[in-house]
């Protein structure tokens, strides 16, 4: 599979038609600085389509690039701003999380697929383990990728792999869980797989 093209469409934060234009979303959600951004990037072989790196909690926003590939039919990747970044004051960080929320569990949106990562380093916080809960409720389909693998050795990634089944027990490493790492380019063919492998083909 060959990616054609990937460009910026919109940033929204309310009600718009690229919501529901009948293009499906796989959308990236995470803490702050988990590499959400990066990820886009590495996963299309862009270095600088998604601005990485900066100061946390910049985005405000909920990002939407169109994605064209030789064999599948396009979609958007969305990526969104970051929750739970201590720097943030209280009120941002309730704003902020209103919008993922809002998203997630949008009723009538074309979102297919929402990829949770996390930091191997940092592992499941909180909040990640409340949108389980609530794409659970709302009949999402998501998978969790742990990005920055290359920050543990195996010891680790075996440790870290019992407490991530320990909070999520249907689990399934390949299937919904995958272990990368986006800077080093590591696995991250399975995860481009897995997110591509879910959509139709092109017409
Ligand atoms: N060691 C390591 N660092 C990584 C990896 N992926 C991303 N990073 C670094 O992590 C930092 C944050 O990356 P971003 O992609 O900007 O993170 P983000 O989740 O988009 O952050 P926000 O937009 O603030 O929510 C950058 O300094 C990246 O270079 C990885 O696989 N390994
Ligand atoms: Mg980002």
């Amino acid at each position: 599979m060959k990616i054609l093209d990937a460009q910026f469409v919109t940033g929204v934060v309310g009600e718009r038609d690229v919501m529901y234009d009948g293009t499906p979303h796989i959308a990236f959600i995470g803490r702050s600085n988990v590499g959400k951004s990066t990820t886009i990037n590495t996963l299309l072989g862009r270095k600088k389509l998604v601005k990485t790196g900066r100061t946390p909690g910049k985005t405000r926003e909920i990002n939407f690039f169109k994605v064209s590939t030789d064999i599948t039919q396009d979609v958007y990747f969305v990526d969104l701003p970051g929750y739970g970044y201590a720097k943030v004051s209280k009120t941002d960080r309730q704003r902020l999380r209103g919008i993922i929320e809002w998203y997630i569990s949008h009723p009538a949106s074309d979102l297919e697929l929402v990829v949770l990562i996390i930091d191997a380093k940092a592992g499941l916080t909180d909040f990640d383990k409340q949108m389980f809960e609530l794409m659970d409720q709302t009949g999402k389909n998501y998978i969790l990728a742990v990005n920055k693998i290359d920050k543990l050795n195996q010891k680790g990634i075996n440790k870290l792999k019992k407490e991530i089944k320990a909070d999520v027990p249907n689990a399934e490493t390949g299937k919904n869980v995958f272990y990368y790492s986006a800077f080093k380019n590591k696995n991250i063919h399975l995860l481009r797989d897995a997110l591509f492998g879910g959509l139709k083909e092109k017409e």
